[in-house]
């Protein structure tokens, strides 16, 4: 199952769900839309009449990125049914067409990230500043928090079911990048070992980035905290 939190995506669904029927089949999808005012519920209940594997988690009101990641997890856990979940961005920056390798990953792996910064991996459509940003965030991330992998802010990240119950979901606050952190962290302290494959991950092309100071500083606090932890002895 993926889940595929949206917030004024309409004009991405189309495309997004076509490429994942290409390259992935009948994969099931929960989006996880926050009342979008561009009507993205509208364009997913649409597409919703012609493919059965389409399914929608409607939230009143703009709750954020990891939230709507936690619903959607929660959700898909207590249907009890799905062996692994994928969350993947809705602006077609993580590519449809990685899925099958990431599920075939997942067969044997507990929870497999699509890595920009493994060999064979990158980023299209930057600029040398955003390179640079997304880099060094990475590094400073790795070395304050100690988690042993090369994209920490990595949003295309598959995960078995049963590794995903083993975090207490409703513990993890993060909303941004953090998030992604977060949840790696936490997977880390529980002795999880992570798979990395490479992706390119392409800068979206329509719609616009949810990005804010507050999601900045959020993903600058996350590593100071742990590292605080780490040197006080308090993990
Ligand atoms: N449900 C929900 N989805 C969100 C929220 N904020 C962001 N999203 C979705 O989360 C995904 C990632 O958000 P983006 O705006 O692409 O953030 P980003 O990838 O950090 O920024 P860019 O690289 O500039 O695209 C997209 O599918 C968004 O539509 C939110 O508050 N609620
Ligand atoms: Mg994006």
């Amino acid at each position: 199952m993926l889940i595929i939190p949206t917030y004024n995506e309409r004009d991405n669904i189309a495309t997004l769900v076509s490429r994942i029927r290409g390259a992935a089949g009948n994969e099931p999808i929960l989006f996880v839309d926050d009342n979008s005012p561009d009507g993205t519920a509208d364009e997913i209940r649409r597409i919703q009449a012609t493919d059965a594997n389409i399914h929608l988690l409607a939230r009143p009101g703009k709750g954020g990125f990891g939230s709507a990641c936690r619903d959607g997890m929660k959700k898909i856990l207590q249907g009890n049914v799905d062996p692994y979940m994928i969350q993947m961005d809705a602006d077609l920056s993580h590519p449809p067409e990685s899925l099958p390798r990431m599920i075939e990953l997942l067969k044997t792996n507990p929870v497999v990230i699509g890595s920009r910064y493994v060999s064979g991996g990158g980023a299209n459509g930057w600029d040398f500043r955003r390179h640079a940003l997304s880099f060094g965030a990475n590094i400073y991330a790795r070395i304050l928090t100690g988690i042993p992998a090369h994209d920490l802010t990595a949003g295309f990240v598959g995960y078995q079911a049963n590794t995903l119950r083993l975090l207490k979901l409703e513990e993890i606050r993060s909303e941004g990048y953090a998030f992604q952190m977060e949840m790696k962290f936490n997977l880390h302290r529980a002795g999880i070992r992570f798979c990395e494959f490479p992706i390119i991950f392409l800068e979206r092309r329509s719609g616009k980035s949810k990005f804010t100071r507050k999601i900045l500083l959020e993903g600058i606090r996350f590593p100071l905290g742990v590292m605080e932890k780490r040197i006080t002895g308090r993990l």
